[in-house]
C-alpha cells in the first residue's frame, strides 16, 4: 500500500491544501496522490532506454564506464539525444499545431468569412506585416490582414529558405545560426526531419542531433509560438496592464461556475461572451443561481487574463481541487496538459467534464465539438447552457466553496513594457538598459513552465523568485509559473517593497510595476524573445542576444513542450535552468555538451538544479558574469546634474 505524502508536503497553496484534504476525506484521487502510487523508472529518467525499433527496447547501464551499447551498436550518448530531440519535436509539434490553429482562424475572419471573431488590434496586424515584409502603403488593411495571415500559414509548410521572423534577432545571432546550418525552413519539415533523424539507423553522432533539435525548436520560438502569439494579440488584443484575481476564491459558490481549462484563446473567449449574454444569465437566474461565472485555469486562462482580466483559478495541477469544492458545474477542455484523471475525478461530484477539440477526446467525457471557424458562437451557447442546465445537479453535502484569493496586475507584453517604460510618444527600452547598466537592474529572468507534483507545488518558483528579487533581478513570467506568484501577491506593485533589492525596488517605484511581470501562456515565451531582442536594439548591452545578462528557468516543469521552450531559449544564447528532473545521464558526453561545450556553439547552455537556491546562484553567477563581458559588473557612481549641467545635456 503507497504511503501519500502529508498535504503540507504537497503544496505551499494554502487553498490547493484546504481542498486536497477535502479530497481525501471524500476518497478521491488526484495527480498529487498518482505521482505517489507511481514512481518514476529510473532508467527512463536518465534516458537510458532506447525503444525507437524493435530489436529493442534497449536499456543501459547508468552507471560509468558506459560501456554497453544498444543492439545496433548505439551508444548511452544518442540514447539521450535521440530522447531529447523527440521532446523538442514533440513540443514543437504542440506549440505549432496551436499557432496554425490560430492561423487558420484569423484567415478565416479577415477574408471575412467568419463573423464571430473580430481582428481588435489593427496595429499588430501592421507589426505583423512589417517583419514579414508585406507592403502596406496604399492598400486595404482587409487585404493586407489577408496576406499577413496567408504568410504566417505558409510558415509551417514552408520547404527552404528560413523562417522569416528570425530576421528579428540582432544581425550577429541570426549569423551565428546561419553558421551552423540551423536556420529552421520550415516548421512541420522541421519536426519531420527530427522524427527521421532519430528514428533507427540514422542520425548517430549526439551533438549533430542536439544541433538539429536546436534548429527544430527555432522553428517553434521563432515560428509557431511567434505566430500563435501575434495573431492571438490582432484577433484578442495585445497584451496591457490590467487587474484581475487569482486562486480558487474566484470560484462563486451563489453562481454557475465555468472552468475552462487548456491553450485555445478563441474557446475561451466565446465562452466568455456568451455568458455575458443577458437571455443566458436570465437561464441561470431562473433556476436560482445569481449569474454565470468563467474562470481559467492553465493557459489559455493565461492569455484571457492577460488581455481582458478574466479571473484566474490557478495552475494546472490545481484542476483536481477545483473540481472537489463540489461548485464547479463544468469543466471544459481544449488541447494540451488536459489530464486524464479529470475523467474520474468529476465523476465523484456533479461536474460535467467536456472536452471540445477533436484533437482531444478523453474516454468518459462528454464531448461537443468547438470549431472556430464554423458555428463557433452556436456551440459557445450550447456550451454554457450545458453548464447552466447542471447547477441543479449540485450536492450540497459535498460542497466546498474556498474563499482564498489575491489581487493581481499582469499583462506585460513586450508593447506594454515598451510603453511603460518610455511612455507613449518615446516608448522604448533604453531606460531598461540604462537600469541595467547602472546596476540598479542586476539582469533580467524569464521564470516559466508547469508544475510537476512530485515537488512541492509551487514552493521551487517561489522561493527562486524570491532570491532572484532579492539580488534585484527583474522577473518575467509565463504559464503555470506566473499563477504560482500572483496567488502569493508578487504581482501587485507593492510586492517590490517587500521582495526587491534596494535597486530594483527604486526602479519598480519609479515606474509603477511589480518586481514579476505576467507576459501570458506558455506559447507566449515569444514574447519574452521580443523583448531580448528589444533590449540588444536599445544598445549598450552587446551585439547579440549571447551578451545579455538574462536568463531563463522552469523549476517545476513536466511537459515536452518545456524541453522545446527551453531549448529554443539555449539556442538564442540564453542560460536556461531545469529543476525536477532532466532526462540525461550524468558525467556522459551528452551532458557534458549540453551543460557546457554547447554554450561555445550557441552561445546559451542548459543547467539541472533541483535546489531553488542553488538555482538563483547559478543564475545569478552567470548574469554577473555576462555583466562583467560587458564591463558593467561594477555598479557605476551616480552623478548628480546641476541645472547647467542639464542644460548642456
Ligand atoms: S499549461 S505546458 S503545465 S505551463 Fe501551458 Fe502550464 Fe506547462 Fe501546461
Amino acid at each position: 500500500m503507497t504511503t501519500l505524502r502529508e498535504i503540507k508536503d504537497i503544496t505551499i497553496c494554502e487553498s490547493t491544501a484546504e481542498l486536497l484534504t477535502k479530497g481525501r476525506a471524500d476518497s478521491v484521487s488526484t495527480v498529487f496522490d498518482r505521482a505517489d502510487d507511481i514512481k518514476p523508472c529510473p532508467i527512463g529518467a536518465q534516458q537510458a532506454c532506447c525503444k525507437h525499433c524493435y530489436m529493442g527496447p534497449c536499456r543501459l547501464s547508468t552507471k560509468a564506464p558506459y560501456e554497453k551499447v544498444g543492439v545496433c551498436g548505439a551508444t548511452i550518448d544518442v540514447f539521450q539525444a535521440r530522447g531529447f530531440g523527440r521532446a523538442v519535436a514533440a513540443g514543437t509539434a504542440a506549440h505549432s499545431d496551436h499557432g496554425r490553429e490560430m492561423a487558420e482562424l484569423f484567415l478565416s475572419v479577415a477574408k471575412g468569412e467568419n463573423t464571430d471573431y473580430q481582428i481588435r488590434d489593427t496595429k499588430k496586424v501592421y507589426t505583423m506585416a512589417g517583419y514579414l515584409g508585406i507592403a502596406t502603403e496604399g492598400r486595404e488593411f482587409n487585404d493586407i490582414a489577408v496576406e499577413v495571415g496567408e504568410a504566417c500559414l505558409a510558415l509551417f509548410s514552408q520547404q527552404h529558405g528560413h523562417i522569416k521572423f528570425l530576421e528579428r534577432a540582432p544581425k550577429k545571432t541570426f549569423q551565428r545560426w546561419a553558421d551552423l546550418g540551423i536556420l529552421p525552413r520550415g516548421v512541420d519539415r522541421e519536426v519531420v526531419e527530427m522524427m527521421h533523424r532519430t528514428t533507427m539507423g540514422v542520425d548517430q553522432d549526439y551533438k549533430n542531433i542536439v544541433l538539429g533539435s536546436a534548429r527544430c525548436a527555432l522553428a517553434d520560438g521563432w515560428g509557431g509560438s511567434m505566430v500563435s502569439t501575434g495573431l492571438s494579440d490582432a484577433l484578442f488584443g495585445t497584451p496591457s496592464p490590467v487587474t484581475a484575481e487569482v486562486d480558487l476564491g474566484v470560484l462563486d459558490e451563489k453562481r454557475v461556475n465555468i472552468v475552462v481549462n487548456g491553450h485555445e484563446p478563441h474557446v475561451l473567449d466565446m465562452i466568455v461572451r456568451m455568458s455575458e449574454d443577458p437571455a443566458m444569465i436570465a437561464k441561470a437566474k431562473a433556476l436560482g443561481a445569481e449569474g454565470i461565472n468563467v474562470v481559467g485555469m492553465c493557459c489559455s486562462g493565461n492569455e484571457q487574463l492577460v488581455r481582458r482580466g478574466l479571473n484566474h483559478a490557478g495552475n494546472f495541477v490545481m484542476a483536481d481541487a477545483a473540481i472537489i469544492t463540489g461548485i464547479v458545474d463544468a469543466i471544459m477542455v481544449d488541447v494540451q496538459c488536459i489530464m486524464m484523471g479529470l475523467s474520474t475525478i468529476s465523476k465523484c461530484y456533479h461536474t460535467k467534464f467536456v472536452t471540445t477539440n477533436y484533437r482531444c477526446k478523453v474516454e468518459g467525457a462528454e464531448h461537443v465539438e468547438f470549431n472556430g471557424e464554423h458555428g463557433a458562437m452556436e456551440t459557445g451557447k450550447k456550451l454554457v447552457e450545458l453548464a447552466i442546465d447542471n447547477y441543479k445537479n449540485r450536492d450540497k453535502a459535498k460542497i466546498k466553496a474556498p474563499s482564498k484569493k489575491e489581487k493581481m496586475v499582469g499583462g506585460f507584453s513586450h508593447e506594454a513594457i515598451n510603453y511603460m517604460l518610455g511612455g507613449s510618444f518615446r516608448g522604448s527600452y533604453n531606460p531598461l538598459n540604462e537600469n541595467i547598466i547602472n546596476g540598479k537592474i542586476r539582469g533580467v529572468v524569464g521564470v516559466v513552465g508547469c508544475n510537476n507534483p512530485r515537488v512541492k507545488h509551487d514552493w521551487v518558483h517561489v522561493e527562486l523568485v524570491k532570491e532572484l528579487l532579492k539580488n534585484d533581478i527583474l522577473v518575467v513570467q509565463t504559464g503555470c509559473s506566473a499563477l504560482a506568484l500572483a496567488k502569493l501577491g508578487f504581482m501587485q506593485p507593492e510586492a517590490a517593497e517587500k521582495y526587491c533589492g534596494p535597486g530594483l525596488r527604486e526602479v519598480c517605484a519609479a515606474v509603477g510595476i511589480p518586481p514579476v511581470l505576467h507576459s501570458g501562456a506558455c506559447v507566449d515565451n515569444s514574447r519574452i524573445l521580443e523583448a531580448v531582442c528589444e533590449m540588444v536594439a536599445a544598445g549598450g548591452l552587446g551585439n547579440e542576444l549571447a551578451d545579455l545578462p538574462i536568463a531563463g528557468a522552469a523549476p517545476e516543469y513536466m511537459s515536452e513542450k518545456a524541453i522545446a521552450i527551453g531549448h529554443y531559449f539555449v539556442a538564442s544564447g540564453a542560460l536556461v535552468a531545469f529543476g525536477v528532473t532532466f532526462p540525461y545521464t550524468p558525467n556522459t558526453k551528452f551532458a557534458d555538451y549540453i551543460f557546457n561545450e554547447i554554450e561555445n556553439d550557441l552561445g546559451g547552455k542548459w543547467a539541472f538544479e533541483p535546489d531553488p537556491y542553488a538555482m538563483a546562484k547559478l543564475i545569478i553567477d552567470h548574469i554577473d558574469k555576462k555583466r562583467e563581458a560587458l564591463g558593467i559588473n561594477v555598479a557605476k557612481e551616480r552623478v548628480l546634474f546641476d541645472m547647467e549641467a542639464r542644460r548642456q545635456l
